[in-house]
């Protein structure tokens, strides 16, 4: 769709959906009035502006169906996203908003012409996790074979794997890794009698790094597929074959990006925070929502032909940012050193305390098997570039402890990456 076309879509969209939140959901009506904005101000897709943000925050003080413009009868599925204190996020869900999450993720699974005689096994959590069933939505949509194991169990994946010929993967990247390390340690499933061809990783940060590990690992393409619980879950944008950003579904979710600290959307192409107004959802519409993802948006068009906007890979959330000794420090900029080294495994763990009033910065690391050894000079080796390729991206120091084999923590879903002890002091 040409750029105007799609501007007159997203206008006629939003213009609905703004009349809809504020007609039925007093929470939207109230924050527009506190704004000074009406329905009949937003006349074009840029009078976005004048709307009020919505927070994690107001989704939990409207929790559980505060935010529903449709009677509570007309909801088909509730979906909730674990959050890491308290409430979680919930997500609800009409038929037409299914049918468009699966539309959604469908695209996504269209750059791997995913179809009838594809078995596409869903290794994202079945649950109120949206990983699971949103895969197998937009798998079941593209008429392939639906495997719904979940996550885990990694040995009858990677069993079944080869039994029932799946050739679509998806999971998270970090247990795609796990499932990957499986199979080269297995003794019974060898790579090539595999019938891998692509994996859709997502729900968490990976790097281009872990992207090349993945690739070469399994012999698959390995695509970034991109969602939140607030808008849908997965298929809110995906990878094209240029595997060149992450093209969103514009029609269905407008992006922006804002600074963070001014609140005003940042230039073209800068980076700051992703803000999602939902265009097409029923249930739950949502307007200009925070998603604290840090990112950057491309309007530059694409070589695969895609007009849809695309979004580079995300850094991290704003709440995962850490800041060490004044740094600002993202966990997958480790990810990032680590996997520029072959040595390396890309799984890593991140301690940070504060010891006589300064920040300590500890990071655990594993070497691959062939390389490892206990003995700390031979050790040093590894340490040394790694060190100081962490020391010319971030500029502080860390102390690099090398684990024996498998002894960090594998991840069947999203990892966790950082212990920051700090949290917990006066
Ligand atoms: O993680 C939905 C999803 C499932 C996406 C499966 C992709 C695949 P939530 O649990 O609500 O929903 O978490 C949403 O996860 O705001 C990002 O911080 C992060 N995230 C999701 N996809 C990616 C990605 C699902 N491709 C939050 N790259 C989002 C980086 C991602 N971060």
């Amino acid at each position: 769709m040409s750029r105007e076309d799609m501007r007159q879509l997203q206008t006629k969209r939003l213009i609905k959906t703004v009349k809809t939140c504020y007609e039925k959901v007093p929470f939207y009506r109230r924050k527009m009035n506190e704004a000074g904005v009406k329905p009949e101000d937003i006349k074009s897709i840029d009078d976005i502006v004048k709307l009020p943000f919505t927070t994690k925050t107001d989704l939990r003080d409207e929790y559980p169906f505060g935010l529903e413009a449709v009677p509570h009868s007309e909801v088909r599925r509730i979906h909730a996203s674990s959050g890491t204190t308290g409430k979680p996020v919930v997500g609800t869900y009409t038929a037409n908003d299914l049918a468009m999450w699966a539309e959604g993720v469908a695209r996504v699974m269209a750059v791997a012409d995913v179809g009838p005689k594809d078995t596409v096994q869903v290794s994202y959590g079945y649950g109120l996790f949206t990983g699971g069933l949103g895969a197998h939505d937009g798998a079941a949509l593209r008429g392939a074979i639906q495997l719904p194991i979940s996550a885990g169990n990694t040995e009858k994946q990677i069993m079944l794997m080869e039994d029932f010929g799946s050739n679509i993967l998806c999971c998270t990247p970090s247990y795609a890794m796990r499932l990957a390390e499986a199979i080269l340690d297995s003794k019974v499933v060898s790579v090539n009698k595999l019938k891998l061809r692509a994996g859709f990783f997502g729900a968490e940060p990976w790097t281009e790094g872990m992207r090349k590990e993945l690739e070469q690992k399994l012999q698959i393409k390995a695509y970034d597929i991109y969602g939140l619980t607030e808008m849908c879950g997965p298929g809110v944008g995906g990878e094209c074959e240029c595997q060149n950003g992450t093209h969103l579904w514009e029609d269905m979710y407008f992006p922006e990006i804002i600074d963070t600290k001014t609140l005003q959307p940042v230039a073209p192409g800068e980076f700051g925070e992703l803000v999602f107004t939902s265009l097409c959802k029923e249930a739950m519409p949502i307007l200009r929502y925070r998603t604290r993802d840090l990112t950057r948006l491309i309007y530059e068009p694409c070589k695969c032909g895609r007009t849809a906007v695309r979004m580079d890979r995300i850094l991290g959330r704003s709440d995962d940012m850490l800041i060490i000794r004044g740094v600002n420090v993202f966990p997958s900029q480790i990810e990032t050193c680590l996997t520029e080294f072959t040595a390396f495994q890309p799984y890593y763990f991140i301690t940070v305390d504060r010891i006589n009033n300064e920040d300590t910065f500890d990071i655990n690391v594993e070497l691959k098997a062939d390389y490892f050894s206990a003995d700390p000079q031979d050790q040093m080796k590894f340490i040394k570039p790694l060190f100081n390729r962490i020391v010319s991206m971030l500029g502080i120091k860390p102390n690099i402890h090398i684990l024996p084999p498998y002894a960090i923590e594998r991840s069947l879903g999203k990892a966790k990456h950082v212990h920051d002890k700090r949290n917990f002091k006066g």
